[in-house]
């Protein structure tokens, strides 16, 4: 049960705490074998160390490729000690046990972060390291491996109390955080590979490999228990990396939320002054304007009821004057790539708002997977990256759409894509003016829309809705009439939407006869 460290075998790229661990090895009588590197920080701590290749009889060779790849390395680690036939095979082969392991391996993870090219990544994908890892974690009843540096102390702290042995549960914990280390590793790999092809959008084998890491207060509900998980390896910048400035912790409706506003914002990464506030993950106003501030109280006008207690998302730095405008109402999250010190200034002021910088706004053009849980699997798909070519929509009407009428459609088709199905969504001068979301069907979600349109108009003091005159777009196609017929009523002119349901010639006829103009996308983006 209990095992004297008496050798040590240390190979780590990390050297972080390494001196220091090895004079506490030391200090036990532990002898220390090492690898090239490793070796040399411990000599210029003034250890007494035995190379690697001292023990094997082997040169490190193959620029390191082959160093402890050995029979006297993995037969002193996978040696079950009280059993005759594996104690007689390390004396034929005088092979001598090793009771302690200290590995981290080469930095991938950190080799694909910082941009080098593929010959280095290939290289920095450690083949020694997990090896002894792996063999070292499955022959724990007498082996301690250790590979996280904040785990030295508690292994010489176990020495120090114990006259330099470890204890069995010690080293089962230390397996299982070397078994995770080390799947967690090959993840990283797998993952790079299927983003280092670009061509592959959608890999076949699925590294589902996540992380732990903060736990949220609870889930949806507070009787339903949460955590934030992280891949594992190479991944998008979004939600989940931002920088909380300032605010309660975030919840995980928070998280919902502010992934899906900063999402939809960042469609207009590249286009001028632009606010989302999103409400239950549905966007309940979108504008572009001339200033940001300009953006958001055009947002806020379309549904300023629902933006109560809002997620709020823009696509510029904050300054002082937004922030004082947002802070007027009550707001949960603001979302921003920046905000300026007049702006952190203002909203310290409001203790419980949280305040994401989030640096660049992610490409909405790039891959990824999205993921769902079912009862007794998961769904996976490629996230909705669909882009429409404007040059690509088909006129189906006998009336085409105005240059005005075109941008309205194409505002209205951007957000539409961010707004549950079925989703319909009236735009008028870059601005939403009335969104339909998540009704069972899609005239329900054109009347609701058009309905709160109409009371915006009321709230703002408007002697008209912004539907009249406005663009509809539709995520799927009308597979009726009706639904098209309800945005007529209230004053849409021009319509997007997809097409290709059976009845296309039914809907046609009908925008025709109200004069109205119509593109269809021949792309659906449903979201449920
Ligand atoms: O190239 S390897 O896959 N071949 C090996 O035989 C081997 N043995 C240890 N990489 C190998 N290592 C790794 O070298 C360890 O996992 C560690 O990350 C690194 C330490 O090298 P050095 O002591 O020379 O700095």
């Amino acid at each position: 049960n209990e095992v004297k460290i008496a050798r040590a075998l240390l190979s780590v790229s990390d050297k972080t705490g390494l001196a220091d661990l090895g004079r506490a090895l030391a200090r036990h009588g532990v002898e220390l074998v090492s690898t090239g590197g490793t070796a040399k920080a411990l000599r210029e701590a003034g250890l007494a160390v035995r190379d690697v290749s001292d023990l094997t009889g082997f040169p490190e060779m193959m620029d390191g490729r082959v160093k402890t790849l050995h029979p006297k390395v993995h037969g002193g680690l996978l040696a079950v000690r009280d059993n005759e036939e594996h104690a007689a095979a390390m004396a034929e082969h005088e092979i001598g046990a090793i009771d302690l392991v200290v590995v981290n391996l080469y930095p991938f993870a950190e080799t694909v972060a910082r941009g080098a090219g593929r010959d280095e990544i290939i290289e920095n994908i450690d083949i020694g390291g997990p090896s002894m890892v792996r063999s070292a974690a499955k022959n724990h009843a007498f082996v301690a491996i250790v590979t996280d540096p904040a785990d030295y102390a508690k292994v010489t702290d176990a020495m120090d109390h114990n006259d330099g042995m470890t204890s069995l549960d010690l080293r089962k914990y230390l397996a299982a955080k070397a078994f995770s280390a080390t799947a967690a590793y090959d993840s990283m790999i797998s993952q790079w590979f299927g983003f280092a092809d670009q061509a592959q959008m959608f890999p076949d084998t699925l590294p589902l490999v996540l992380q732990r890491g903060k736990d949220l207060r609870y889930g949806e509900n507070p009787h339903q228990k949460a955590a934030l998980y992280l891949p594992v390896g190479p991944h998008g910048r979004g939600i989940a990396q931002a920088e909380q400035v300032q605010g309660k912790e975030l919840s995980y409706n928070n998280y919902n939320d502010a992934d899906a506003a900063l999402e939809l914002v960042a469609e207009y990464r590249d286009s001028g002054p632009a606010c989302v506030i999103v409400k239950h993950a549905n966007p309940c106003g979108v504008a572009t304007g001339n200033s940001l501030l300009q953006a958001y109280q055009d947002a806020l006008a379309c549904d300023s009821v629902s933006a109560f207690g809002g997620i709020i998302a823009l696509n510029a730095p904050l300054t002082g004057e937004e922030a004082e405008a947002i802070s007027s109402i009550f707001t949960e999250v603001v979302i921003a790539p920046d905000a300026d010190a007049e702006a952190r200034q203002v909203f310290a002021r409001k203790k419980n708002l949280r305040l994401l910088l989030t640096g660049d706004l992610p490409d909405p053009g790039r891959p990824g997977l999205s993921l769902k849980s079912i009862a007794g699997g998961y769904l996976v798909q490629s996230r909705d990256n669909g882009r429409l070519d404007r040059h690509a929509l088909k006129v189906v009407t006998q009336r085409a759409p105005t240059d005005q009428e075109l941008e309205d459609c194409l505002f209205a088709w951007t957000v539409a894509k961010h707004v549950k199905s079925n989703a319909i969504v009236y735009a008028k001068g870059g601005a939403t003016a009335g969104i339909g979301a998540g009704q069972m069907n899609r005239l329900e979600s054109a009347r609701i829309a058009a309905w709160k349109a109409k009371d915006a108009a009321g709230k703002a003091g408007w002697d008209q809705p912004r539907t009249i005159g406005s663009a509809v777009a539709s995520d799927a196609f009308f597979p009726f009439a009706d639904g098209l017929l309800a945005a007529v009523e209230a004053g849409a002119t021009a319509v997007i939407q997809p097409g290709g349901s059976i009845r296309d010639e039914e809907v046609i006829a009908a925008a025709d006869a109200a004069g109205l103009a119509m593109v269809f996308t021949g792309m659906r983006h449903f979201r449920h």
